[in-house]
This record gives C-alpha cells, structure tokens and sequence, in this order.
C-alpha cells in the first residue's frame, strides 16, 4: 500500500499523529529507540527531516536502526537535492510556499525530480507554510514569515497549495516555538481547503495537541518533546488528545 493510501485511510479514522525525528539531534541507535517509543505509544508515523550538514552514511544508519524498530511507515522531507535519501517508504516533496528564495520553492525540487520519477519513489507533495516565529527554518530557508494574526494571507497561501494540485497544507509553526500556530488560524484555513492540514511545530502538551485538533488539524507533528527526558509519558499524552 501507499503512504498516500495509508495517510488515508488513518484519515478516515480521525486524526493521525506524526513523530518527527531531526538525526542531527541524537545518535542513530538513540533514534531508533524514540520510534520504537512513539509507536508504542500511537504515533502513526515517524517523519526524518533532512538536515544540511549530516552525512548520508549517520543518516542512513539513522534510517536502518529505525526501521529495525517499527512496523508504522518511515517519511523522508529532505533539505535539498544534496539531501536526498531513497531508504524511505516515501518523500514529503515539500514547497517553501512563502520562502523568498526560488530554491526552496522548486528550484531544489527540478534538480532531483528526474531521478525521483526513474526510481519510482513515491512522492507526497506537500505546500509548507512557515508562520511567526519561524524558528531557524524561518531564517535559514529565507522566509518571508505569515504574521501570528494574518488569517486571511495564510488562508491564501494553502489555497493557493490546493489549487497547485497539492496533496497536503504544512503549518508549521517552527521547531520549538514557544507557542503552536493559532486556533483561529487553523480554523480560517479549514474553511477554505479541502485537502488535509497538517499542523506541526510548538505543540507540547495535551492541552496543546487538543486545541490544534478541535480546530480543524488533520495531522499533528511533534518533535521536540521526543527530546527530553520523560518523553514516552508526554506523547503518550498527546496521542490521548488526539485519539479519544
Ligand atoms: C514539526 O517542526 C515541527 O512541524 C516540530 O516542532 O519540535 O516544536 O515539536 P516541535
């Protein structure tokens, strides 16, 4: 089956929890025991960002100490072209919808789609659209931030990701920020777009994870939380505000 038809069909049955995993960040036997975890606990699928800096040989050990753990699908979302990685069940093919810079937008992108189409990978596109703070993705990547209170310009950008032909809309809020991306806006943007919202970056809690449900996510990233100690019980938690 498809990570496509997967995502799916776990659609069908409300909403569906990812666990992002920055191999930068841990080492790649580290790595595989935070998936381990976060399937124990519910998460629907493990998300490994692709980061500048990191050697194909710790990522694909990253990849291999994973997928000796779990069973739930593994997505790659690349940095870059440079980036990228085949040992995955599937690649997030993400555009930086209101990056300033043309190569995360689909430059990147047109250097590696002839090799992605002839190895048959299968790909999700994906429109990501980076709100205030924006955290380090927001400075590295050149982003020109959708303010906390402008509903109406991030509505239009995952419009605009719908009319593109998109499978998903990416709110992401950046890594660590101090606050998930607002209720009104999730809100706004669900009234407008009929693909998934994927909402992602600042969500800690339960209480977090429940408001960014009740107001329309389709799917939940965390990743920071799987960081510090005590992490099994807080994702436990949050998989609870997603699934009761
Ligand atoms: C996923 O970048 C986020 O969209 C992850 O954010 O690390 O704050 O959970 P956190």
């Amino acid at each position: 089956m498809s990570i496509s038809q997967y995502l799916n069909d776990k659609l069908q049955n409300g909403t569906v929890h990812i666990t992002l995993i920055d191999p930068m960040k841990q080492s790649p036997e580290a790595a595989g025991r935070l998936a381990l975890t976060a399937q124990e606990v519910g998460s629907d699928l493990i998300l490994v960002t692709g980061v500048g800096g990191l050697s194909q040989r710790s990522l694909l050990e990253t990849t291999r100490l994973i997928r000796e753990k779990i069973s739930i699908p593994m997505v790659y979302s690349p940095a870059g072209a440079e980036a990228l990685c085949f040992s995955f069940d599937a690649l997030f093919f993400s555009s930086l919808l209101n990056s300033k810079n043309s190569r995360f937008v689909a430059g990147s992108h047109s250097q590696a789609s002839i090799l992605l189409k002839r190895m048959d990978v299968e790909t999700i596109s994906v429109g990501y659209l980076m709100i205030e703070p924006g955290m380090k993705l927001g400075e590295s990547a050149d982003i020109e931030l959708v303010s906390r209170d402008n509903y109406l310009l991030a509505s239009s950008y995952a419009v605009a990701a719908e009319l593109f032909g998109m499978k998903y809309v990416y709110l992401e809020a950046g890594s660590s920020a101090a606050q998930p991306v607002p209720a009104g806006m999730i809100r706004a943007i669900k009234r407008e777009i009929s693909i998934p919202l994927i909402v992602g970056g600042g969500i800690r809690t339960a209480v977090d994870a429940r408001r960014v449900r009740q107001a329309g996510a389709d799917m939940v990233v965390t990743g920071t939380i799987i960081e510090n100690a005590g992490y099994r019980e807080r994702l436990r938690s949050i998989l609870s505000a997603l699934k009761d």
